[in-house]
C-alpha cells in the first residue's frame, strides 16, 4: 500500500494590510502552524509521499522566516523517508522563468524535494514500493496564460513517457477546474475533456481553496483545498488536506481537517437601529459577535437619512471592533443615503494615519537618537500615501 498526503494553497507569509506588525506576525505563525499540522500528520501516519500542489508561499519572494520553516519541515519528512513532490502556483510563480525561479527550487537544489517546475512539459518520475509502481508527474502554473482558456491543452508529454497499463499515473497541477470554477471567473480552467484525453488516472489540482473530488471515466480528480481561510469570502470553507491510499488497483481518499483561525461575517441593518445613540448600539452588536482570536467582518447595510449617517461615529466603531477581535473589517459599501451611494468613509484613512503614528512612536521609543530621521520618514510616507490615494 502506498500512502500519499496531498496539500496545496498554504499561502505562507500572506500579508494583511489591516493588521499591525505584531498581529501580522501572529497570523503568519498561524499559517505555518496549519502547514506543520499537515507535515506532522504525514510523519505520524508514516506516509510514503507528500505532494504540495502549488502556492506553498503567498509570494515569489518569501521571507527568510518562512523559507527556514519550510526547510525544517521538509527535512523532518525526508528524515522519516517521505518523498516530497512540489509544483509552483500562481502566487509563488516568478514573472519570468528565464530570469528567476519558483522558491521551491531552493529545496530541490538542497536535495530535500523533487519539483516539476516546467510550465509546458509534463516531467515525471516513477515511485516504487512493494511491487507497486506509481508515475508521479507535474506541471507548474504558468502566469503568462491569461483569460478563460484551457492551460494544459497544449501540454507536452515527453517522448519516453511509459505506456504501460500496469502503472498508476498521477499528474499534479495548479489551476482552476471547470467543474468547480466560479461561473464569472476569468482565469484559466482545466477542462474535463483535456483530462480525459491525457494518459493519467489521478489528477491532483491545487488552486481552488475549497476541497473537492470528482470522478469520470475511471479517472479521479482531487482538489486538496487550502489549509487556512484567507479572505472573508472563505468563511464557510473547511481547511484541510487529503490522504490518498493506493492498494493494488484500489484508490481511496479522505479529506482531513486542520485547525484554522475562526472567521465570521456579520451584517447590521442600520434601518433597524432605532436608538438615541446609534454608535453605541452598533458597537454593542459588534462586541456580542467578537472574540480575541476572531477574524471579523461587519457589513453595515441599509438606506439611511443623512442626519443618522452624520450622527454615527465610524472611527469609534472601528476602534471598538479592532480592540475586541484579532482582525476587524468594517464594510460600508452597501450603505446608502437617499438613494445615493457612499463609496468611501473617512474612517479607514484615519486608521492608516493612526497605525503610522503608533509605529513611529514605537520606533522613536526604541531608538530616540534616530528621532529626526523617523519623523522625516513618517512625513514622506504620509505624502506618498496621499499622492497614491491609498486607502485601506
Ligand atoms: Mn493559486
Amino acid at each position: 500500500m502506498v500512502k500519499i498526503v496531498i496539500t496545496a494553497d498554504n499561502h505562507l507569509g500572506k500579508y494583511y494590510k489591516k493588521l499591525l506588525p505584531e498581529k501580522l506576525q501572529e497570523r503568519r505563525k498561524r499559517l505555518r502552524d496549519a502547514f506543520e499540522e499537515v507535515v506532522n500528520f504525514a510523519i505520524e501516519e508514516k506516509v510514503d509521499i507528500f505532494v504540495q500542489a502549488g502556492d506553498l508561499f503567498d509570494s515569489p519572494n518569501p521571507r527568510n522566516q518562512d523559507l527556514t520553516f519550510v526547510a525544517r519541515e521538509f527535512s523532518k519528512m525526508t528524515k522519516n523517508h517521505i518523498k516530497i513532490y512540489a509544483i509552483g502556483g500562481n502566487h509563488d510563480a516568478p514573472n519570468m522563468l528565464e530570469s528567476d525561479s519558483y522558491p521551491i527550487r531552493i529545496f530541490e537544489e538542497a536535495g530535500l524535494i523533487k519539483t516539476f517546475s516546467s510550465q509546458s512539459t509534463i516531467n515525471y518520475e516513477i515511485f516504487e514500493k512493494d511491487g507497486l509502481n506509481i508515475l508521479i508527474s507535474g506541471l507548474s502554473h504558468d502566469p503568462r496564460r491569461k483569460g478563460r482558456i484551457d492551460p494544459i491543452e497544449k501540454a507536452i508529454i515527453p517522448s519516453d513517457f511509459p505506456k504501460e497499463n500496469n502503472l498508476i499515473k498521477l499528474l499534479i497541477l495548479h489551476y482552476s477546474f471547470e467543474k468547480f470554477a466560479h461561473p464569472k471567473a476569468q482565469e484559466p480552467q482545466v477542462s474535463i475533456g483535456t483530462l480525459d484525453l491525457l494518459p493519467f488516472d489521478i489528477y491532483i489540482i491545487g488552486h481552488l481553496h475549497e476541497q473537492n473530488t470528482y470522478r469520470f471515466a475511471n479517472k479521479h480528480v482531487i482538489i486538496p483545498g487550502s489549509t487556512e481561510r484567507f479572505e472573508f469570502g472563505e468563511e464557510n470553507l473547511t481547511p484541510g488536506f487529503y490522504l490518498l491510499t493506493i492498494e493494488n488497483k484500489k484508490i481511496n481518499y479522505e479529506h482531513i481537517k486542520v485547525k484554522a483561525q475562526p472567521m465570521r461575517n456579520m451584517e447590521i441593518r442600520l434601518t433597524e437601529i432605532i436608538s438615541e445613540n446609534p454608535t453605541n448600539s452598533i458597537i454593542e452588536r459588534i462586541i456580542n459577535n467578537s472574540h480575541k482570536d476572531l477574524l471579523l467582518k461587519c457589513k453595515l447595510i441599509g438606506e439611511i437619512s443623512l442626519s443618522l449617517y452624520r450622527s454615527i461615529n465610524f472611527n469609534k466603531i472601528l476602534e471598538a471592533g479592532i480592540n475586541s477581535n484579532f482582525l476587524f473589517d468594517l464594510d460600508t459599501q452597501n450603505l446608502r443615503i437617499k438613494g445615493e451611494e457612499i463609496h468611501t468613509l473617512p474612517a479607514p484613512e484615519t486608521s492608516v494615519d493612526k497605525n503610522l503614528e503608533m509605529i513611529t512612536k514605537k520606533y522613536m521609543e526604541e531608538s530616540p537618537e534616530d528621532k529626526d530621521i523617523i519623523i522625516e520618514a513618517l512625513n514622506w510616507l504620509k505624502e506618498e500615501l496621499k499622492n497614491r490615494e491609498i486607502m485601506l
